[in-house]
């Protein structure tokens, strides 16, 4: 059995008839089986798909693309795949970059393959570019590992490494969610570069609302992993399949409280973390071990974490004065500078 033979494509879609036929075909030039889930769509999209001759599962009613992505993950399991590759209905990832995935999974079976799209800054709008890099910084300090791309959806996983971790997260948040739980459990994360398609594409991303969303839960699993880290001796990995953030995690009223509270405290608790990293080592030797073995200033990840307030400020004075005729771009300045690309060198651990 060729490696090709044991990975298909997974597409996650919601209302895409003008794209999804086109995806659908292009990707079947490299692989045999294409798994479309329509989640809900009320226009033609499962069948479009179907006919360019996808599999196509009805997942029911709008859930969004994290639970979307679950089911294909299990249907892909049930049909004896070793991994899937990802891909966006919309036409944003082009089917001809397939086989730079297979061939990086060839060479690293066992690693989860982002495509990374930050070499063309000038394709992405801009706010989405800067919060693609705050967005990366805090992921790959969870992941253990600088990750190039941490919000592109055109990945390969593989099976295996995604049965190692409960899935509590839901819409975008979900594949943020894998990325930390895989290098935090020790998997590696590699990136290979793939253009980046910014056109008049529809797409269903909330800017706010998916932002915070995702802002919340990557606050909350940093909450977990500096206190775990801060108390235990070379403790690098914290996460484990069923602990106790994923029993809080799954049931949505614990989940929304403890975001809550992760998020009103997580200024406090950074110097807490902070002074914990300082102090502590007298007598809990190496805590902080990722941060240690990276030896990046713990007070830079402390002061970034503080900064986030104050960017935001800066984005609404940014747009307020827009509305008057101003344009400043005093964001992008801020995020360069406090957001740098981490351990550019030293990408695995
Ligand atoms: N199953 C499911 N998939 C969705 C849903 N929303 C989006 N998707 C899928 O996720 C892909 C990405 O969603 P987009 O809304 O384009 O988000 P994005 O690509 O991160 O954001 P843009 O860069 O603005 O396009 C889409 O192409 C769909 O395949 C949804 O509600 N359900
Ligand atoms: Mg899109």
């Amino acid at each position: 059995m060729t490696e090709a033979s044991k990975i298909c494509i997974i597409i996650p879609a919601y209302n895409a008839e003008e794209t999804i036929g086109p995806v659908v075909s292009g990707t079947l030039k490299y692989v045999s089986r294409v798994l479309v889930a329509d989640d809900g769509s009320t226009d033609q999209t499962a069948q479009i798909a179907a006919e360019a001759g996808a599999e196509v599962i009805l997942t029911g009613k709008n859930r969004g693309k994290g639970d979307t992505l679950k089911v294909l993950f299990q249907q892909a399991i049930d049909k004896g795949y070793d991994a899937v590759i990802s891909m966006d209905a919309d036409g944003q990832h082009e089917p001809e970059e397939i086989p730079l995935f297979i061939a990086a999974h060839a060479n690293a079976p066992n690693d989860i393959i982002v495509g990374s799209r930050m070499h063309s800054p000038g394709m992405i709008p801009r706010a989405r570019y800067n919060s693609m890099h705050v967005a990366r910084f805090f992921i790959s300090i969870a992941a253990n590992q600088f990750i190039e791309d941490t919000q592109c959806g055109f990945r390969l996983y593989p099976l295996a490494l995604i049965q190692k971790m409960k899935l509590t997260q839901a819409r975008y948040v979900t594949e943020s969610e894998i990325l930390m739980k895989a290098g935090d459990m020790g998997a590696f994360i590699t990136s290979t570069k793939i253009g980046a398609i910014y056109g008049n594409h529809v797409s269903h991303f909330r800017p706010v609302l998916d932002v915070a969303a995702i802002t919340a839960y990557v606050i909350s699993y940093l909450t977990v992993k500096f206190t775990i880290e801060g108390i235990r001796s070379n403790r690098m990995f914290t996460y484990l399949k069923n602990n106790f953030f994923d029993c809080i995690s799954s049931f949505k009223l614990t989940d929304r409280i403890f975001k809550t509270a992760a998020v009103l405290t997580f200024m406090p608790a950074s110097f807490l973390w902070w002074f914990m990293f300082v102090s502590f080592p007298l007598f809990r030797k190496n805590n902080y071990a990722s941060i240690r073995k990276f030896n990046y200033s713990y007070f830079k990840i402390t002061l970034a974490g503080n900064m986030l307030p104050v960017i935001l400020i800066i984005i609404i004075f940014e747009k307020l004065l827009r509305l008057i005729g101003f344009r400043f771009r005093y964001v992008d300045g801020f995020i360069q500078r406090f957001y740098p690309h981490l351990w550019e060198e030293k990408k695995r651990l």
